[in-house]
C-alpha cells in the first residue's frame, strides 16, 4: 500500500484554443474529446493521479462546455468524507477578452488564488493531451530525496521529434543545467545527451521534457509572481534552470503527445494492437470514466478484427476492422469499416423518431448499409446514410467544410454532420 499523498495537488493544462484538434474541439474543450471509445481526454491524467494516490486536482480550460461539466460532476463525486475533488477552472469566454489565458504558466497564475486556498507541498503541472501510464509517486520520491526546486519528467526521443519538444542537458546527478525549447534542427548536435544502450541504438538520443513538473510550493508562488511570464516550456523553465535545482526524472516507458488529429488518431488505432503500448487492461492502472449502465454491444453476422467495440452498440455490418467504435454506435448491414475511430451516440433514436427521419428521407443517426469507411475518424451522433463512401489517404489534400476536415490524409466527420445516401470523400 502507497502512502497516500495528501501533500500534493494536480493541476491538469486542458488545453489552449484546441485548433491543432479542430473540428474535434468546435463545440467542446480539449478535455472532453472523446477517446478510446468511451473515455475523455482528461480521464487519462486524472487516473494517473487516482492510481498514484492523488486526489485533490484541478483541470484548467480556456473554455467550459457542456459535456465536460456532465463529465466531471457524474465521474468524479468523491466521498463527502474525503478531501478529494476534481475542479474545473475555466477561462473567460472570449478570447478577446483581457483575462483569456495567454499561455501555459498564464493560465496557471491565473488560477493561483484557487490552488493556495488548499494546503500543499507539492504541485504536480500536467498537460492535458497526453497518453501513458505514470507512477507519480516514483517521481516525487526522486524530487523528495534530491530536494529540487522542480523536477521535470523526461524521455529521450530521436532527432526526428526533437524539435517538438523542450530539449535538456543533465549534470552526473540529473539536475538539468541546460534546457532549450524547440531546438531548430541545426541547433541539435549540441543538445545530445547520454542515455542507456537501448536507447541509444534506438537513435533516441535528445531528452526531451513530457511537459509534467513538479513544483514546490514555494517555487511556484515566487515564479508565478512575474506576470510577464506567460509559458513554461519558453520562460518559466528555462528561467528556473539557470538558478534553481532543476530534476530530470527519466522515464522509459510509453509516452505519447495526443494533441494534433494525426497523433490522436494513431493513439487510438494503436490500442487495437496484439499487444498495444497503452494497456486498457491492468489490474493496477485502471482508466476511469463515467459509467453510462449501457446494455451490452449486439452483433448480427460480422466480422470482426482486431478492434475494440464500446457499449451499448447495435451493430449489422459486415466487417470492423483495427477499429475503435464508440458507445451506442449503431452500423448497418453490409457496412465495412477499417481503421477508423467512430465515436458513437449520446443517445438512442425513438422509434418514432426513426419514423419520422425515414418519412423524410434523413439518415438515421448512425451509419447506414453498405457503406465504406477507412481511415476516418466519425464524431459523435452523425447520421451516415446508405452507400456512402469515405476512404481517407495521403491522396486527400486538407480541406475543411461543414460536413468533414481532412488532416493529414484522416478524414474527419465532423459532429452531428448529415452525409447523404450515396456520398463520397
Ligand atoms: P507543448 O505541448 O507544445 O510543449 P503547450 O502548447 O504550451 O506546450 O501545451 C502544454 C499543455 O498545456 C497542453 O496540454 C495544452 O493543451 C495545455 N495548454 C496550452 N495552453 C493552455 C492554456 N492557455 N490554458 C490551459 N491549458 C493550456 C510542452 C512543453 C515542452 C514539452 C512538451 C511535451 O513546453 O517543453 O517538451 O510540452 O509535450
Ligand atoms: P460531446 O462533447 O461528447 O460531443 P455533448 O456536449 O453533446 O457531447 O454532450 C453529451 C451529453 O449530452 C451526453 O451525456 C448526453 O446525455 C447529452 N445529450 C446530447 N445530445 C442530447 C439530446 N439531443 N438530448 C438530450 N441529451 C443529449
Amino acid at each position: 500500500m502507497k502512502t497516500k499523498r495528501k501533500n500534493v495537488i494536480a493541476i491538469i493544462l486542458g488545453g489552449g484554443q484546441g485548433s491543432r484538434l479542430f473540428p474535434l474541439t468546435a463545440s467542446r474543450s480539449k478535455p472532453a474529446v472523446p477517446i478510446a471509445g468511451k473515455y475523455r481526454l482528461v480521464d487519462i491524467p486524472i487516473s494517473n493521479c487516482m492510481n498514484s494516490d492523488i486526489y485533490r486536482m484541478f483541470v484548467l480550460t480556456q473554455f467550459n462546455s457542456a459535456s465536460l461539466n456532465a463529465h466531471i460532476k457524474n465521474t468524479y463525486n468523491f466521498s463527502i468524507f474525503s478531501q478529494s475533488f476534481v475542479d474545473i477552472l475555466a477561462a473567460e469566454q472570449t478570447p478577446d477578452n483581457p483575462t483569456w489565458f495567454q499561455g501555459t504558466a498564464d493560465a496557471v497564475r491565473q488560477c493561483m488564488p484557487h490552488f493556495l486556498n488548499h494546503e500543499f507541498d507539492y504541485a504536480l503541472i500536467l498537460s492535458g493531451d497526453q497518453l501513458y501510464q505514470m507512477d507519480f509517486n516514483d517521481m516525487l520520491d526522486d524530487h523528495i530525496e534530491a530536494e529540487a526546486d522542480l523536477s521535470i519528467a523526461t524521455l529521450p526521443v530521436n532527432d526526428k521529434d526533437a524539435p517538438e519538444f523542450g530539449i535538456l542537458k543533465t549534470d552526473s546527478e540529473n539536475f538539468i543545467k541546460s534546457f532549450i525549447e524547440k531546438p531548430a534542427k541545426e541547433l541539435l548536435p549540441d543538445w545530445k545527451s547520454e542515455v542507456s544502450d537501448d536507447m541509444k541504438s534506438q537513435g533516441k538520443e535528445y531528452l526531451a521534457s513530457m511537459g509534467i513538473y513538479i513544483f514546490n510550493r514555494k517555487l511556484l508562488i515566487e515564479l508565478m509572481s512575474n506576470p510577464d511570464t506567460k509559458d513554461f516550456g519558453k520562460e518559466i523553465i528555462p528561467q528556473a534552470v539557470e538558478n534553481k535545482k532543476v530534476l530530470s526524472y527519466q522515464y522509459e516507458g510509453y509516452w505519447t503527445d495526443i494533441g494534433n488529429i494525426d497523433s490522436f488518431f494513431e493513439a487510438n488505432i494503436g490500442l487495437t494492437d496484439d499487444i498495444p503500448q497503452f494497456n486498457l487492461f491492468d489490474n493496477d492502472n485502471k482508466i476511469y470514466t463515467r459509467p453510462r449502465l449501457l446494455s451490452p454491444s449486439k452483433f448480427h453476422k460480422i466480422m470482426v478484427e482486431r478492434s475494440l467495440i464500446s457499449e451499448g452498440c447495435i451493430i449489422h455490418s459486415k466487417e470492423i476492422t483495427k477499429s475503435v467504435i464508440g458507445n451506442r454506435t449503431r452500423i448497418g448491414a453490409d457496412t465495412v469499416i477499417q481503421h477508423s475511430y467512430v465515436m458513437g451516440n449520446d443517445l438512442y433514436q425513438h422509434i418514432d423518431d426513426i419514423n419520422e427521419d425515414i418519412k423524410n428521407n434523413r439518415p438515421l443517426i448512425g451509419i447506414g448499409e453498405r457503406c465504406f469507411i477507412h481511415n476516418a475518424i466519425v464524431d459523435k451522433n452523425c447520421r451516415i446514410g446508405n452507400d456512402v463512401y469515405i476512404k481517407g489517404g495521403k491522396h486527400l489534400a486538407d480541406t475543411t467544410n461543414e460536413l468533414y476536415c481532412i488532416k493529414e490524409g484522416i478524414v474527419v466527420i465532423r459532429k452531428g454532420a448529415i452525409i447523404p445516401d450515396g456520398f463520397t470523400v
